[in-house]
């Protein structure tokens, strides 16, 4: 989707500090930087990798900066944060950096306001995105909490995807300044309801369901419950799992689908690019996780039509509407999924209903358009406050 008109009211060079690896802080950070970049400006994805949905893609106005380390016997650890602060320095300095927008407090906010210090020249303003675990579990954390507070303050501007999270952020890290609630999007053309028989089969036959769960198997996501839900659900009704991603969990959750008895009737799918077309073919979702800002994979489900069943943690219960667009239940509740889940699958007509409201949902309230705009806002507002303070 390409935004008409100009976006901002002059022509901006924007860079962009990034995880590239496949995750929602990604995804919103590399879709963003896109539409920017399509509407006229130049925008330098700034990252450790070829942010994953830029592989394969040479697109007008987009250059991509990767950030080396050097391992060095003395230091514990290479040292990212100012391997990350010296490109964006560089970057500022080469190309003339208006706006930098730091997904994540720490460490992107940090050396977006390290690098705004080295710099000669005009200094841009700092934007600061906060996706969730970099305050809510790093950023909250004794070994962090002053860095992550410092960068916080330090920024122009700080948004937050979910009004939790900028509850949270202001309770938990002692934070008192605004921080602009702007939730994530969905490309609602990729991600669409539509039947793909074929894709479909290699999960479960057609007299079957098809329950789908996509994390990256972090202890967070809580992916043995979706196991165990599964397990309670097809002792009663034909039903299959499809577990899509990685991460350190995935093999407990084999494990336990193979205790269970339902290895059989569970694929671990691992990585899927074409994440999209998978989407579709569900007609359930899971996401059970212990925390979550916001969820995004949930919007992605939604807006393909699927309805969702999800823990009412973090801003989960902000995107899917309990009893609307699916079903909030309690963390750990493992009975209590097996009845929300149960009650939509030997229902179709609810499911159905549900999975149009689902979509109408994602379309209306998590317009693309909508946010990207409300980004535009912001970055014009850190650009002025980040003037007057020069
Ligand atoms: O938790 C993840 O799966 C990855 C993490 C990330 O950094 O990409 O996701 C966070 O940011 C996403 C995009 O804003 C949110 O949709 C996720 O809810 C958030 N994860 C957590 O809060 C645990």
């Amino acid at each position: 989707m390409t935004l008409t008109g100009p976006l901002l009211p002059r022509p901006t060079t924007i860079a962009v500090l990034l995880h590239g690896g496949a995750g929602g802080s990604g995804v919103v950070a590399t879709e963003l930087g896109l539409r920017f970049a399509q509407a006229g400006h130049a925008v330098h994805f700034i990252s450790a990798r070829v942010p994953f949905r830029l592989v394969d893609r040479s697109d007008a106005n987009v250059w991509v900066h990767q950030v080396e380390t050097m391992a060095y016997p003395l230091f514990d650890a290479p040292l990212t944060t100012l391997a990350q602060a010296s490109k964006l320095a560089e970057v500022i300095e080469t190309y003339g950096v208006d706006v930098v927008h730091a997904h994540y407090a720490v460490p992107h906010a940090t050396a977006a306001v390290l690098a705004r210090e080295m710099v000669e020249g005009p200094r841009p303003a700092v934007v600061t995105t906060l996706h969730g675990t970099d305050v809510t579990l790093i950023g909250i954390d004794r070994a962090y909490l002053r860095a992550t507070r410092h960068a916080v303050n330090a920024s122009d501007a700080v948004t937050a995807v979910s009004r939790h999270l900028r509850d949270h952020t202001l309770n938990e890290l002692g934070v008192q300044r605004e921080v602009e609630v702007i939730p994530n999007a969905v490309d609602v053309e990729r991600f669409r309801p539509g039947p793909d028989p074929d894709l479909r089969r290699r999960f479960a036959r057609d007299d079957e369901m098809l329950l789908l769960h996509v994390s990256n198997f972090r202890p967070v996501k809580r992916t043995c419950d979706v196991v165990r839900t599964f397990a309670a659900l097809r002792a009663e009704r034909p039903v299959r799992l499809a577990m899509v991603g990685d991460g350190p969990e995935r093999h407990k959750a084999a494990e336990l689908a193979r205790s269970l008895g339902v290895d059989d009737a569970t694929t671990f799918v691992g990585a899927f690019p074409r994440i999209e077309a998978l989407m579709r073919t569900a007609d359930l979702f899971l996401l059970p996780s212990a925390q979550e800002a916001f969820g995004l994979v949930a919007l992605e489900a939604m807006a393909s039509g699927v309805p969702v069943v999800a823990s009412d943690a973090g801003g989960l219960p902000e995107v899917v509407l309990d009893g609307a667009t699916g079903r909030i239940v309690p963390v750990g509740d493992v009975d209590g999924f097996t009845r929300a889940a149960g009650e939509l699958l030997d229902d179709d007509e609810l499911r159905a209903r549900m999975g149009r409201a689902a979509r109408r949902r994602a379309v209306v309230d998590f317009a693309e358009d909508d946010v990207v705009r409300a980004y535009a806002r912001t970055y014009v507002v850190a650009s002025e406050r980040a003037a007057q303070g020069r």
